[in-house]
């Protein structure tokens, strides 16, 4: 009998067919470049049945605390199985130096080069796929292995805000084995940051010079490496409304810039503004309203360039305010 609160029968049968391989193939499973808790949680199951997990581009920051939580470790390759489960991936270019032979992709990704073999667009994440799967097979799960697909499921189902009916079946089984309350609570433990990225933002502090404009506060500090940080920090923990972050490489001015939701609401754009200042110092900008950058001639100065910042930012901000030409959205750009 269908089960209408599961997968297509379609994809149900391939799933018995891939179970079956498994049992006596050497298989592998692959993940995406970068993989994040979905593919991790995903490749988690195939691994438990005994495929041999690898990871050819790598895993993003999320994963590699997913697959630390799951004792899994992946390979980079070069893949010596004849068969292989692609998981959350459909697309060749996400699987760096790997050729492929005979495969099964299991995803719910619509577009790529890869062919379909158990393909749910309509499902949240490629874990409630595997679950329903899981689940068809009557498979017993560890904890660990549960919370993980959860995780997988929530991150990828923007914490359930896309899920469908399925998804809920899916997390009914998953939740046979362990506590949705604790995939959650995993998401939001911290990470610990680098020692390198703590040391940047504290001299980015140190060095920090800012002026205040009605209520708005921009700041320009200098630091050689991890801007992208130091500009979150500035603008997220510290409060500014504009951070800019210069640093000097390789004989050029590199300055990059971020502003917070408020200050873009005032309808200024900092890849404007830093593209016509980097145009009057001999140098080119852009970027986007709230994340911009430019690169100048080494030979102007640090002074120069934290005054013309100040003095320019500051007249834009008290026109704006003047006479407001407020976006509409008030988009973060
Ligand atoms: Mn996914």
């Amino acid at each position: 009998m269908r089960d209408c609160r599961s997968l297509r029968g379609e994809l149900l049968e391939k799933g018995r067919e891939l179970r079956e391989r498994l049992k006596k193939e050497k298989v592998a499973v692959l993940v995406h470049r970068h993989a994040d808790p979905d593919a991790v949680a995903s490749a988690a199951l195939f691994a438990s049945l005994g495929a041999k997990p690898y990871a050819p581009g790598g895993l993003s920051s999320s994963g590699k605390r997913l697959a630390r939580a799951l004792g899994l470790e992946f390979s980079p390759g070069p893949v010596s199985e004849d068969f292989a489960v692609v998981v959350d991936t459909a697309s060749s270019s996400q699987l760096p130096g790997v050729s492929l032979r005979e495969y099964c992709r299991v995803d719910h990704h619509s577009e790529g080069d890869l062919d379909e073999c158990i393909v749910d667009p309509s499902a949240s994440s490629t874990s409630e796929i595997v679950a329903l799967l899981a689940r068809d097979w009557n498979l017993e799960l560890s904890e660990a292995l549960a919370e993980a697909l959860m995780v997988g499921i929530y991150v990828d189902s923007k914490g359930l805000r896309l899920s469908r009916p399925q998804t809920f079946t899916a997390l009914e089984y998953l939740t046979r084995f362990s506590k949705l309350s604790k995939a959650i609570s995993f998401l939001s433990e911290k990470e610990e940051e680098d020692l390198s990225i703590r040391v940047a933002k504290v001299k980015a502090c140190e060095r920090l010079v800012h002026r205040k404009v009605k209520d708005y506060i921009i700041g320009i500090t200098e630091i050689g490496s991890n801007e992208g940080a130091v500009m979150r920090a500035l603008v997220q923990c510290v409060g500014l409304d504009a951070a800019f972050v210069v640093s000097r490489r390789e004989g050029e001015l590199r300055v990059y810039a971020r502003a917070s939701p408020r200050l873009l609401k005032l309808g200024i754009s900092l890849s404007e503004f830093l593209s016509e200042l980097a145009r009057d110092l001999g140098g080119r900008g852009g970027g986007h309203p709230g994340a911009a950058g430019a690169i100048l001639p080494s030979a102007v100065s640090y002074e120069t360039l934290v005054n013309k910042i100040f003095g320019r930012l500051s007249r834009r901000i008290v026109e704006a305010l003047r006479s407001p030409v407020r976006t509409e959205s008030g988009s973060e750009g």
